[in-house]
């Protein structure tokens, strides 16, 4: 196996072996403190994909089935391609900053994203780096993010279903909140394998920031959204990474430390993806 530092953020790696568990300890070791790691020549079916993902963790069947791989359904799929009648997975999925299950009360600890249709223009995925968000913070704003908890949910990006049709969007949202009620988490979070602290927040998912006395505080939301680069609507911020990819490529990242936001193609060309998620502990060790 050969490691490669990539420019800016994140590690390569060719020859990565998913049955040597020296290789996967490795590269578990590279998704935390490289933040991102681009697993070349793969060559899987949804089987193996999910395979190679459970040699890091516990994988995650994400919570709507609308997702779901019709015969892996752990796999998440992500897909503008519709064979007339049939659609798989769902389009346009992760246009806006986020972090993958950061509306859930456990959100995933390592992503996976194996690309299958790679358009031929606007390919990747852009993230930040939410550990050096926070070490670059001003120091009066450190201060002020100070026993603050941040509020999640997915209301805002919330995609209806085909079985929603026809119904009142007030039933939806209801549903919405009831199903997936909005979580809080400290804004500043200590990283569980790092000596790192998390500024935990993102444009997508992030509702509120509620300061020590119960006291909803828009303006430091904005300012910290501002100071991570979320807020660059061009997304030139020098805090952003472009990480493209080409066929055989597996993304994995580091779900707490990083936002990402996915480009999608403006031209109508096929794109598909697919994506494993995984707790690195068993659940009772939450
Ligand atoms: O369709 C999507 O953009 C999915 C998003 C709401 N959630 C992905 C996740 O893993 O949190
Ligand atoms: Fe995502």
């Amino acid at each position: 196996m050969k490691m490669s530092q990539q420019e800016g953020l994140g590690v390569i790696v060719e020859g990565f072996d998913p049955t040597s568990d020296e290789d996967v300890r490795q590269i578990r070791s590279a998704v935390y403190r490289d933040k991102i790691v681009v697993l070349k020549g793969q060559h899987l079916d949804p089987r193996e994909f999910l395979a190679l993902g459970s040699r890091f963790g516990e994988p995650a069947t994400y919570y709507e089935p609308i997702y779901h791989h019709p015969e892996v359904p752990e796999v998440f799929v992500s897909s503008n391609v519709s064979d007339g009648e049939k659609q798989i997975g769902v389009p346009k999925t992760g246009k806006f900053w986020h972090s993958d299950y950061q509306f859930m009360p456990r959100p995933f600890d390592i992503t996976f994203i194996y690309p299958q249709v790679v358009p031929t223009r606007n390919r990747g995925t852009y993230f930040i780096d939410l550990c050096k968000a926070y070490e670059t913070l001003p120091e009066e704003l450190k201060l002020a993010v100070k026993g603050t908890m941040a509020t999640h949910s997915v209301r805002r990006y919330f995609k209806i279903r085909p079985s929603d049709v026809y119904r009142p969007l007030s039933e939806i949202i209801d549903e919405v909140d009831a199903k997936t009620p909005p979580v809080d988490f400290p804004t500043a979070y200590p990283h569980r394998h790092t000596d790192e602290t998390i500024l935990y927040i993102s444009a997508g998912f992030t509702q509120s920031v509620t300061d020590a006395e119960g006291v909803s505080r828009p303006d430091l939301l904005q300012a910290l959204l501002e100071h991570t680069g979320q807020l660059d609507e061009s997304c030139t911020h020098p805090a952003i990474h472009l990480q493209s990819f080409e066929k055989g490529d597996i993304l994995v990242w580091d779900n707490w430390s990083m936002v990402h936001r996915a480009l999608h193609t403006t031209t109508p060309e096929p794109t598909v993806s697919y994506r494993v998620t995984v707790y690195d502990e068993p659940q009772s060790a939450q």
